[in-house]
């Protein structure tokens, strides 16, 4: 196996990345090779989808299909053997069918077919020993024993990033929410990425052209959850547990939360966000469930003490989920869509019958604890109704500074650096946040400037489209460009969508961003000097040193 896709991948002096009997994740050397021979074929079935285009072949079944295969290989989402191998499985035949389609175009047009590069000829094994034995020919890093480092350290940022952007094309799909144009780009550049690029320049403006795309992607997303869900409206969350029977919900995806609250109703059950899913509170359709109770827990990599204590079911939407054994809930954990665990249930379609059983045969919460209100709720809308009170504010010299503190968590010990730094920012800055990262000081009290308050909760990490909309409107407000904004972006990464929001932001021309707590291991240190000098990228070192430079004191 070879995987270096995320924060916890491991590094020692010698060598880069998992590449041992499983990753640090819990990945399976099995599970990696498969999901390289899946990533493989999806490649295939882009490149094919690609040349169908110039024949105005769409097909919209493989469209679907595809961005969504590539989401299950992202870190902490798929860990079973059987889904990944069926995933594969269907890859080869659609690549097939869209082979049977273009050769059929090209022969009635009269045109040859063009040479064709081995990742359009793959052809997949009918035996799993098989398919295994070509994982190491097929591997993410594949030819690193001649090519240059730095060549395949940009294939992993545009392959990593555009995996990234496959996720929100799959929550957007969820929300009905497709577009043509986005499929045809997404296969363009997974294909060209299969017959192993070299270019290093085309390779660095590859990665801005999936930054761009994920821009419309995001917009896309949010498109689908406002025109759902409503626009999300500042509200007050309780984080603490209320007697009764219970189901957690984590991930991303508000249609299963949603379809969860409406088959719950008057059944006695309370519904708690966790991680990811807690700006569904903000959401009008979904806010107005009274038993959507509340928040519970923190971020991903704290599930297994927090899911182990959560006396309830537990529906796992999307990322990140970890090994539920080790808490010893595997029996009532169920997943989703492309999220699996072996021998852990997964849910098809939209009947949560069984999740709600489980719910009723445990004990739930037997006391209610105090409550703890936080606020969350400031997504485009909110931003752009108190934009004008915000602006009054700078004029006034009330607010001197705008921090955007946010992206993954993770487990390493640094990353209580972003805790400090947003305890240490000045009193007249706001702090905008997103994604798990804010859980490491979204319980604090921040205050407020004239009733705004200072800590500003923009939603999930794909929302960051919400903060770039906040930041284009000041820029319009006070005549300038972004970058001379009284804005500084703290950014913490973790795995695949972290890397292609980062991708966006560069692409839009956003400058200075701070990063950590360490740089991702797929880049070395040429790569990480180029991006540093191109988009002034820098990296955390301690809050006081980094408010010292920012603030200029
Ligand atoms: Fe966190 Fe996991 Fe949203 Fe990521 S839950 S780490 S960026 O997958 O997705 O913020
Ligand atoms: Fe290692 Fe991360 Fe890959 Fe898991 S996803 S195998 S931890 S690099």
């Amino acid at each position: 196996m070879f995987c270096i896709q995320c924060e916890q991948t491991i590094e020692t002096p010698i060598k880069k990345g998992c590449s041992y009997a499983a990753g640090m994740c819990g990945k399976t050397a099995e599970i990696s090779d498969l999901q390289d021979v899946l990533v493989y074929t999806l490649q295939g079935v882009s490149y094919w989808a690609d040349l169908a285009q110039k024949f105005d072949i769409v097909d919209d079944e493989i469209n679907h299909w595809a961005p969504r295969a590539f989401f299950s290989t992202l870190t902490n989402v798929n860990f079973d053997r059987d889904r990944i191998l069926a995933l594969t499985n269907l890859a080869a035949s659609y690549k097939a069918r869209l082979t049977q389609a273009v050769t059929a175009a090209m022969t009635l047009a009269q045109q040859p077919l063009p040479t064709l590069p081995a990742v359009a000829e793959f052809e997949l094994p009918d035996n799993i020993d098989a398919i295994l034995a070509l994982a190491p020919q097929v591997a993410v890093n594949r030819g690193y024993e001649t090519i240059n480092e730095d060549v395949i350290g940009l294939r992993l940022l545009c392959l990593y990033g555009l995996k990234g952007a496959a996720a929100y094309m799959e929550h957007a799909r969820v929300l009905e929410q497709t577009d043509n144009a986005i499929y045809a780009q997404y296969h363009h550049i997974m294909g060209w990425l299969g017959t192993d690029p070299t270019d290093l320049n085309a390779l660095l403006e590859c990665s801005m052209e999936i930054g761009l795309m994920n821009y419309k992607v995001m917009e896309m997303l949010d498109l689908g959850e406002t025109n759902t869900f409503g626009h999300p409206v500042p509200s007050q969350v309780n984080v603490k547990p209320i007697q009764g029977k219970c189901i957690l919900v984590s991930g991303h995806d508000l249609h299963d939360l949603e379809k969860i609250l409406q088959q719950t109703e008057g059944k006695n059950i309370n519904v708690y966000t966790n991680g990811e899913m807690l700006p569904a509170h903000s959401y009008p359709e979904l806010k107005k469930y009274p038993h959507l109770v509340g928040n519970y827990g923190s971020a991903w990599q704290n599930q297994q003490i927090e899911f182990a204590n959560f006396p309830g079911a537990i529906v796992m939407t999307s990322n990140c989920l970890i090994n539920p054994n080790v808490g010893q809930y595997a029996d009532r954990i169920f997943t989703r869509s492309i999220v699996a665990w072996p021998g852990v249930a997964h849910i098809e379609g939209d009947d949560f019958t069984q999740v709600i059983d489980c719910a009723l045969a445990l004990d739930g919460f037997k006391h209610t604890e105090i409550e703890h209100m936080i606020t969350i709720g400031f997504g485009r809308n909110a931003l752009m109704a108190a934009a004008p009170a915000v602006i009054d504010q700078v004029k006034q010299g009330n607010i001197s500074h705008f921090f955007l503190v946010g992206g993954c968590d993770g487990e390493k010990a640094e990353r209580s650096y972003f805790t400090d730094f947003a305890a240490q920012v000045p009193q007249d800055s706001l702090i905008l946040t997103l994604a798990c990262g804010k859980y490491r000081f979204n319980k604090n009290n921040f205050g407020d400037i004239n009733g705004i308050p200072r800590l500003l909760d923009v939603g999930q990490c794909n929302d960051a489209y919400s903060a770039i909309q906040l930041a284009l409107a000041l820029a319009k407000e006070f005549d300038c460009g972004i970058n001379e904004l009284p804005l500084t972006l703290v950014l913490s990464w973790f795995e695949q969508k972290a890397i292609v929001i980062l991708l966006t932001l560069f692409a839009l021309g956003v400058k200075g961003i701070y990063t950590g707590p360490t740089a991702p291991a797929f880049l070395t240190d040429n790569l990480l000097a180029i991006i540093a000098e191109k988009f002034d990228m820098r990296s955390i070192s301690t809050p006081e040193a980094d408010l010292k430079t920012i603030l200029g004191a």
